[in-house]
Parts: C-alpha cells; sequence; structure tokens
C-alpha cells in the first residue's frame, strides 16, 4: 500500500462557481525542461493537487509538463480569487524550483517565471477550456490519446465523471480558444506509459518531497510578475 497517496480532487462538477472559475498557465523561465524526467512531473502533479486542495481551490482538470502546467480550478468562497491564487502559486513554486534545484546543484536558479489567469464568466467558454486542459498533452504532441499521459486531468476525468458528461466535454472544439502555449514539452526517455513511470522508487521520490513539505497560507512572498 502506498503512504503517500495523490490527492484527486472530488467529481467534477461542471458549473461555473460564484468565487471565481480560473483557467491558469504557468511556465518556467526561459522555457527550460526542468521537469522532463517522470519523476520530475510526477512530483509537480502531486505537489499542484496537495496545494490547490490545502488551499481550498477545486481542481476539475489539469496537465503538467515540462516546462508548464494548465489548470481550470474555482477558487475558495469568501477569499477574492486572484490573492489566493498569487499565494498558492508561490509555495508550489518555492518548494518546486528549491527541489529541482537542490537536484541539479544549482541554489538560487530561477525556475518559474510568469503565470497568466483568466476569469471565465461563460459556461461555454468554461467547458471548451476543461477539454482544452483535459488534451492538452495530445496538442503538445506527447500521446496520441490525453488518457495515456499520466500528469494530466484525462484519466481522472474518465473515471469520475459519468460516460455522458465526459462525452459532452470532449466535443468542445480547442483548437480556436486562442491560448498562449507555445511551450513544445517533452518527457524524457518516452516513458508517458504509467504502467513503466509507476515504479517504487519513483513514488518514494515523490512521497518524500511531498511529506517534507508542508503548504500554508500564512506564505506572503511572491514571486511573479505579472503581464
Ligand atoms: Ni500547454
Amino acid at each position: 500500500m502506498e503512504r503517500f497517496r495523490t490527492p484527486w480532487p472530488h467529481a467534477p462538477t461542471h458549473q461555473l462557481s460564484q468565487s471565481g472559475t480560473y483557467f491558469v498557465t504557468a511556465g518556467t523561465y526561459q522555457k527550460v525542461h526542468h521537469f522532463r524526467r517522470p519523476e520530475r512531473l510526477s512530483v509537480l502533479q502531486r505537489g499542484l493537487l496537495k496545494v490547490t486542495q490545502d488551499f481550498g481551490w477545486h481542481l476539475e482538470a489539469w496537465a503538467v509538463f515540462s516546462n508548464h502546467y494548465h489548470f481550470v480550478g474555482h477558487s475558495p468562497a469568501g477569499v477574492a480569487g486572484a490573492s489566493s491564487l498569487s499565494q498558492m502559486l508561490g509555495v508550489l513554486h518555492v518548494k518546486t524550483a528549491g527541489w529541482v534545484n537542490r537536484l541539479d546543484r544549482a541554489p538560487g536558479r530561477q525556475v518559474w517565471h510568469n503565470f497568466w489567469e483568466t476569469r471565465l464568466t461563460y459556461q461555454k467558454s468554461y467547458l471548451a477550456r476543461l477539454n482544452y486542459v483535459h488534451q492538452n498533452p495530445v496538442k503538445h504532441g506527447l500521446v496520441p490519446v490525453a488518457n495515456q499521459y499520466p500528469w494530466c486531468s484525462a484519466a481522472w476525468f474518465e473515471r469520475t465523471a459519468s460516460p455522458a458528461m465526459v462525452k459532452s466535454i470532449y466535443r468542445f472544439q480547442v483548437d480556436r480558444l486562442g491560448v498562449l502555449d507555445e511551450f513544445d514539452p517533452v518527457v524524457e526517455s518516452g516513458e508517458a506509459n504509467p504502467k513503466r513511470q509507476s515504479t517504487g522508487a519513483l513514488h518514494d521520490a515523490t512521497a518524500r518531497f511531498w511529506s517534507a513539505t508542508r503548504t500554508t497560507t500564512r506564505t506572503k512572498r511572491r514571486l511573479f510578475t505579472r503581464p
């Protein structure tokens, strides 16, 4: 049995939330592929799911890559969406940057660059962006079918939502959304197969990292400049 489980979100609601529903993209500095190896992608995915859970965000779609990530999520009630977002991603970026810099013996190196958020207020544009994020590994040419990519929400979505809902979301066109997404991510050694990458060593590395990581709403540090 795994000691540390990935904190998968609850079943998606597919409703815009009153407090704010956001589409967020964050990229590494100069689009460097700091997370190109499977275990690094797993740590980044697990970190994203953990900080969002800790900060009361409800994710409905996410996709994590070697040099960027996207998600669609509902901000918590009673908290101003944008300020909570900045604080939350600050925690994620400090922790993951510190981790890869230790692995690469590159203390102080800037790992993350900006993040961009769009508040979604129309049901159709919201559902289209959900599909955009689920399908993003296919857009980036990493897998032929999104559920084969272990570091995105497609497989989780397909097992959590009803077949009718999956069909209806997957029908949304995503090629004309105008999302800035010129990152060309990679996965080192081509191990985009969950059976092959799901090793004990990988789980141990991921578990050790996130068990040593406490996220807190008291963190005030901002690492980003907004566009
Ligand atoms: Ni992308």
